[in-house]
């Protein structure tokens, strides 16, 4: 499948266990048709990493940042599938906006896209944007593809 999309950004461990470390890992991200996958880059080689069948995205859409960012890009924004909010760090605002313009797009005719969505980080334990602790409470901001 061609890829749409292809870059270099920097991801945030997406802790799918609750001892799983916290960093910020520099990624190739592919995105085709059908999925977002992304790779680490060693001695010119690409090995697979992870990958999110568009099917199963329920929100794409920046993160709107009020805390430091501990990585070198700092235009954040965020991919949430099944009950996961992956984080994505684009270089810049230009690069970031085209990611979740084309996510967008290719997610257009999902059925289970958010009603609601948290536009801030969570973190330490908590959304900061409302405050509440459970990783799972519902978004608190409406959602618009
Ligand atoms: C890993 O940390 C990497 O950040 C993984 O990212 C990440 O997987 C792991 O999170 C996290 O434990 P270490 O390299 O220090 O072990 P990557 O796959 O890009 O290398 P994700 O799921 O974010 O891909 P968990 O939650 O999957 O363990
Ligand atoms: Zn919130």
């Amino acid at each position: 499948l061609t890829p749409i999309l292809e870059e270099t950004l920097i991801k945030r461990s997406q802790q799918k266990k609750r001892t799983s470390p916290l960093n910020y890992k520099e990624r190739v991200f592919v995105l085709t048709k059908s999925k977002l996958t992304y790779y680490e880059l060693r001695a010119e080689k690409r090995f697979k990493k992870g990958s999110v069948d568009l099917q199963r995205i329920r929100c794409v859409e920046i993160v709107k940042n009020t805390t430091i960012i501990p990585c070198q890009n700092k235009y954040p924004f965020q991919v949430v599938y099944d009950a996961i909010t992956l984080y994505i760090f684009a270089p810049s605002n230009e690069s970031r906006s085209i990611w979740v313009q084309n996510l967008k797009e290719e997610i257009r005719n999902n059925v289970q896209i958010a009603a609601k969505f948290h536009p801030q980080f969570w973190q330490e334990g908590e959304w900061l944007c409302c405050g509440q602790l459970d990783k799972l409470a519902p978004g608190c901001e409406g959602y618009n593809l």
